[in-house]
């Protein structure tokens, strides 16, 4: 009987962890809708944007506020108070290598408080303030363990520590439980008004919100650079991070990790998941709007390369794998690509080539970075290791070095 519990215990836990594919998912490339993007540079009322000034004061907004209304609700514009508790330390973890901080970060709105469990290393070869990884994690806490019993490719500290970086993760259940049933147990709690409108964050809102609660502490621990904080995630935690970088500009680079669809694929694609799917399997991900366009792509007012376009002009890195249509790894590559304009009016020049460039190519040396690696949708070393290379290129290019 335990046996069977636990079965269907599993099942349930693997329904919610990937969505139902239909049959009718298109893998052709040849069946992709014919469809025109919405244009980036020209405002709702037909005024084209050509400079940084008409950019950031009029169309950025205009988008910024297209996607919260549609896709990933509006998000709290102010809480009562935050504080940090430093829980647990170790100054001497990895072997001498690195300091372990484990921070209780609480955050209190209208009586209510919502508590995010930070976990940081940070090098300790390095002087000076350390520039940070930050990993939404959609994954098991293992795969972040503190003690390093457990040591996951999904987020390997060690390589970030020899490589000069401090790393972070927090869970995104402390935010929003990923689940249909309870997301609204988390920061949704803070805020009521935003939970019972149609135009309110949900789950991706609240994990997205709660990088920017662990940005807050990051701006009070002088161990930290700051001005160099990387938000990264995989697959939804990879939505979450293109979704926490276009809101809150002090991230200083933005990584999306086989993001896909409502990440950084174009939906006008209409290939591998669609808008219908995604909100039917995990309709607590977007807000109620955003049920609009299941099988209406063509009507959003905005398409995914806009949401790269609000990262400019910080360098963004978006991945796929070769295994995994269903994020549609060619419309995230478009999606970058046409987001080039935006960088452009920063006088920042693309390097991505015309066509998706081969297997396990990356092109790093870009404001708009890509790669598509060969295997399985998942977040590896080996990916890894090329943020830990883009990092190097964009921060030592601004030193002007
Ligand atoms: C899938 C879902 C994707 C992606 C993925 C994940 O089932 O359809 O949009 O977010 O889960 O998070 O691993």
């Amino acid at each position: 009987m335990k046996s069977i519990l636990s079965l269907l215990l599993l099942f349930s836990i693997a329904l919610q962890l990937h969505a139902q594919r239909p049959a009718s998912t298109n893998y052709e490339e040849s069946k992709v809708p014919e469809y025109t993007l919405p244009p980036v540079l020209k405002t709702s009322t037909g005024k084209k944007v050509t400079s940084v000034k008409s950019w950031e004061k009029a169309r950025r907004p205009e988008i910024l506020n297209l996607f919260a209304e549609n896709i990933y609700g509006q998000m709290p514009l102010k809480y009562d108070r935050i504080t940090y508790s430093l829980i647990n330390e170790d100054k001497k973890s990895m072997s001498g290598k690195a300091h372990l901080k484990e921070v209780m970060i609480e955050v209190f709105n209208q009586n209510k408080s919502v508590k995010i469990n930070l976990t940081l290393f940070i090098p300790n070869h390095k002087t000076g303030p350390a520039p940070v990884f930050l990993l939404i994690n959609n994954r098991p806490k293992e795969n972040t363990d503190p003690s390093r019993t457990v040591i996951s490719e999904f987020w390997p500290a060690e390589v970030l520590i020899e490589g000069g970086y401090a790393i972070a993760a927090f869970q995104v259940n402390d935010l929003a439980p990923d689940n249909k049933v309870s997301f609204m147990n988390g920061a949704l709690q803070l805020y009521p008004e935003l939970l019972n409108a149609d135009n309110g964050m949900r789950a991706i809102g609240a994990w997205a919100w709660g990088a920017s609660r662990v940005m807050d502490y990051f701006e009070t621990d002088p161990q930290l650079d700051k001005k160099r904080v990387a938000i990264t995630g995989h697959s939804r935690g990879g939505k979450a991070s293109l979704w926490a970088a276009a809101n809150d500009q002090r991230f200083a680079l933005c990584i999306s990790n086989c993001s896909g669809n409502s990440g950084a694929a174009l939906a006008r694609r209409q290939f591998g998941e669609r808008i219908k799917v995604i909100n039917t399997s995990f309709p607590h991900w977007f807000n109620t709007n955003y049920k609009k366009y299941n099988e209406h792509e063509d009507q959003l007012p905005v398409d995914q390369h806009m949401l790269i376009s609000l990262i400019a002009p910080r360098p963004v890195y978006a991945t796929n794998a070769s295994e995994d249509l269903w994020a549609d790894p060619k419309g995230t590559y478009l999606s970058l690509k046409n987001a080039e304009e935006v960088y452009g009016l920063y006088g920042l020049k693309s390097a991505l080539p015309e066509f998706q460039p081969a297997l396990n190519i990356p092109i790093i040396e870009s404001p708009m970075a890509y790669h598509n690696r060969e295997g399985k949708h998942d977040l590896t070393v080996y990916d890894w290791k090329q943020f830990i290379r883009f990092a190097d290129y964009h921060y030592t290019k601004k030193e002007g070095r």
